[in-house]
């Protein structure tokens, strides 16, 4: 489907040399490539009740990522899926009375103008579930006819992670490779996050569903061998990068309640499929809650990008609210978190004014070496507000380090002044 139309990029004066991240899967940091190609998968959104603050802070961190690997040179390959068909969008359908199509194309709609407004780099590829559909059922096929996936009484198919686990070679997949967590702690997670242990007729309570077979009154498509029916979760992302982005590719990227089940189970299901590990880094977004619980469209504790954008809310405030934290920290969005921002603002827009000479080169490297350590963006920020504090108590004003400074922090953060 059609992605957002890209905000205008520039080349700086130097470039970003090196780039560390957290990796989840190593539990430390790894030095990025940031020469030649590199590829990123980030999940994307199940559109409805689109965008609340959570998915905006996550994807405004991979847009740092993205903006960091164009900064030094690489040339990066982007993609991003739309679970546009799973339960729980079909249940807000339901409840609503409206067409699951249509809840899914108008909120997906509504996330597009945000990240637009957001100035949010778009991916090169943006592709929905069900478009995937016809990808992902010889992938089922092939994983059954290998033993590697089963039918339970009734026909689903499921992930057989036993099966599926192999320590062979150093870089196999294997139950709890990337999320590090043990079985035990895996159980309650897999029951809160879409999965079903007690299902009858599963062979281990942690295998995944990788196709379900037709009901009455949901949304079907052909299966081949599988019978009708339509994909789970975790074979979509799977099945989507693997079409799109190298094997393995650079980055997967998400919220940190997609590390366990589902960043573990799509990495399962890659190397089931191809012998390749899906992704060779894994960096997750810490949670933004709201009055003490986690933003969540099923909590419905939402702050939505497009109500604050109606309200008058510039949206170069709410990318700095959010770039305040660290993406790594879980954090709660607050009324003065934006106050916050808006005041910075205004304090870096009057700075331009009065700009000192050989402050914007300077300014860059403190930029770059932020983002280089771990997408440390608060601490880019602050960068900013010494620099904006000293220009106003000097007296040589430059316009060419104010058009520097401008083009530095809307290059490497997104942020027009
Ligand atoms: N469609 C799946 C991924 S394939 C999904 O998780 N959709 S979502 O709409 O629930 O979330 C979209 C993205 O926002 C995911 O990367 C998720 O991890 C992230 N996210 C969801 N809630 C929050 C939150 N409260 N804070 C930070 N990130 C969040
Ligand atoms: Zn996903």
């Amino acid at each position: 489907m059609r992605a957002w139309k890209s905000p205008e990029l520039r080349q700086l004066p130097g470039r970003l040399e090196s780039l560390e991240i957290f990796d989840t899967m190593s539990r430390g940091r790894q030095q990025l490539p940031v020469e030649g190609e590199v590829s990123l998968y980030v999940c994307g959104i199940t559109p409805y009740d689109a965008t609340h603050m959570g998915h905006a802070a996550t994807y405004l961190t991979f847009d740092l990522l993205g903006r960091a690997w164009r900064d030094a040179g690489a040339t990066v390959k982007y993609v991003q899926n739309v679970t546009d068909v799973d339960d729980p969008l079909l249940e807000r359908a339901d409840r609503d009375g409206v067409d699951w199509r249509e809840l899914a194309a108008s909120q997906t709609d509504l996330f597009r103008a945000d990240m637009e407004a957001l100035q949010v780099l778009p991916p090169e590829h943006y592709i929905g579930a069900v478009e995937a559909i016809e990808w992902i059922v010889p992938e089922v096929e092939r994983l059954v006819v290998e033993g590697l996936a089963y039918p339970v009484p009734g026909g689903d198919i499921y992930f057989d992670v036993a099966a599926a686990s192999q320590r062979k070679v150093p870089e196999a997949w294997w139950l709890g490779q990337v999320s590090g967590l043990s079985e035990n702690e895996m159980m309650p997670l897999f029951a809160e996050r879409g999965g079903d242990p007690e299902r009858f007729g599963k062979r281990n309570p942690l295998d995944a569903l990788l196709w379900r077979t037709a009901r009455d009154g949901e949304p079907s498509w052909p299966g081949g061998s599988l019978g009708e029916g339509r994909p789970g979760w975790h074979i979509e992302c799977t099945v989507i990068s693997r079409r799109f982005l190298p094997a393995p590719f650079t980055v997967q990227g998400g919220g940190s309640d997609l590390i366990f089940p589902h960043h573990e189970m799509s990495a399962g299901h890659a190397w089931a499929l191809t012998q390749q590990p899906m992704s060779r880094f894994y960096a997750h977004t810490g949670m933004v809650g709201l009055d003490g619980e986690k933003m969540s469209k099923s909590k419905g504790n939402l702050v939505l990008v497009s109500a604050l954008r109606a309200s008058g809310v510039e949206p170069a405030a709410i990318r700095l609210a959010v770039l305040a934290n660290h993406y790594r920290s879980d954090w709660f969005w607050t009324q003065e978190l934006l106050t916050a921002a808006e005041s910075r603002l205004v304090a870096w827009r009057e700075a331009l004014s009065t700009a000192p000479k050989g402050s914007a080169e300077p300014l860059l490297a403190e930029l770059r070496a932020a983002m280089a350590d771990d997408l440390n963006a608060p601490e880019a920020l602050s960068a900013i507000d010494r620099w904006a504090h000293a220009a106003g108590q000097q007296a040589s004003q430059s316009d060419s380090d104010a058009g520097l400074v401008r083009l530095a922090v809307d290059q490497l953060l997104g942020v027009a002044l």
